[in-house]
């Protein structure tokens, strides 16, 4: 093939927006492909095993499919204009926005998508639509974006959004929005002058859904126009260009982002954590379904039963495995940053069993030391 690089997946997928906004900001020789009906059928199906998106497609012909292992899979052979800092208190904020980006913004994310469905029906079934068939008639693309949307919209449950969470997954979105627009007032990026794996993190949800969207996209523009400016900026970067900021420095600015994530997020992931050990120990040797049964979560000021996700952990360890690697100051300087944004404690609680992904699915690897 003439470019190096194939992503197949969509302009209203949140993961394909993580991969897409990387791949511009590494300049690499790529391009983006929709995931048609016929592409599940003759690629992602047969080569990834799922029909999920984004998938990457190398000239050599290899096929990976998540976007973490898409990025772990480039940064090497790409070097320059490393999206990861090498500052210990940077890196692991990098990883842990990441987390926040890919495993909780989905639920503002899809409550603005679904929840208020009927104010923006006729777009997101088109873009549904369009997606699968893309030279069908407007009826056509309606009619199959009906029946390609239902897996997503039916997700709502299951995520945590339901008329007891609304009102505060509302809340709390908007001050996140108004904590991370003072923050773009200072700064390109979440850490300085290029972007790192926590703003791919957050782009995800922040342009598919939030910033795209007709509904969350009219409250982005109107209260957090510095946060609609640099989506722009991540859609649109200036190739390995900029720096994370000097002395491994943290603005000040991201701290109540992280205390919020700290507080809601991981007390569900360190259930996972615990609930994949469980099964782990019930079932030796086996690859982890992906969800394991709901349990009560918390966001702002309301409790409700949301699915118990056993690839957080996944994503999650890789933010410990970092943390727990620090020794003398470096170990110092994040454990004091830790404790100012109320994550000691969950960082320091021991992982029984590490897990690796194996083609669509989760296995146990070693214990914990
Ligand atoms: N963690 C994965 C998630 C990919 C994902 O969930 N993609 C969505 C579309 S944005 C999908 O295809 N979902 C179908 C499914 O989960 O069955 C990644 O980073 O690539």
């Amino acid at each position: 093939m003439a470019v190096e690089y194939i992503v197949y997946g969509a302009d209203h997928s949140y993961y394909t927006g993580k991969v897409r906004a990387y791949m511009r900001y590494k300049g690499l020789n790529w391009e983006e492909r929709t995931a048609t009906q016929e592409v599940y059928k003759s690629i992602i199906l047969p080569k990834i095993g799922a029909p999920i998106v984004p998938v990457l497609e190398t000239a050599d012909g290899e096929y990976i499919q998540d976007t973490t292992d898409i990025i772990d899979f480039l940064e090497p052979r790409h070097p320059a204009g490393s999206v990861c800092p090498a500052g210990p208190v940077q890196r692991l904020v990098a990883l842990l926005f990441e987390l926040y980006g890919d495993e909780w913004l989905v639920i503002p994310a899809m409550h603005y998508r679904w929840s208020v469905i009927d104010q923006q029906r006729e777009f997101i079934l088109k873009e549904f639509g369009r997606m699968s068939n893309p030279n069908g008639s407007e009826e056509e693309q309606i009619a199959i974006g009906e029946k390609t949307s239902k897996g997503f919209s039916r997700m709502l449950p299951a995520l945590g959004i339901s008329e007891a969470t609304i009102p505060a997954i509302e809340a709390v979105y908007l001050e996140f929005l108004d904590q991370l627009d003072k923050h773009f007032e200072q700064h390109n990026f979440l850490l300085g002058s290029r972007p790192s794996i926590g703003d791919f993190g957050f782009i995800g949800p922040l342009y598919a859904h939030l910033a795209r969207d007709p509904v969350p996209k009219a409250i982005m523009q109107e209260r957090a126009p510095n946060v609609f400016a640099w989506v722009e900026r991540m859609n649109n970067p200036n190739p390995l260009s900029g720096e994370f900021l000097a002395d491994d420095e943290v603005p000040e600015t991201l701290l109540p982002i992280l205390k919020t994530q700290m507080k809601d997020q991981l007390p569900d992931v360190l259930d996972a954590v615990a609930k994949n050990a469980a099964w782990l120990e019930a079932n030796p040797g086996g690859n982890i379904p992906r969800f394991l049964g709901m349990h009560s979560f918390t966001t702002g000021d309301a409790s409700g039963e949301r699915v118990i996700s056993s690839f957080a952990q996944w994503m999650y360890q890789r933010a410990y495995i970092h943390y727990q690697s620090l020794q003398g100051q470096d170990r110092e300087a994040a454990d004091q940053f830790l404790k100012a944004v109320g994550g000691y404690e969950s960082l320091s609680t021991p992982m029984p069993k590490r897990l690796e992904r194996k083609a669509g699915q989760l296995e146990l690897v070693e214990a914990d030391s």
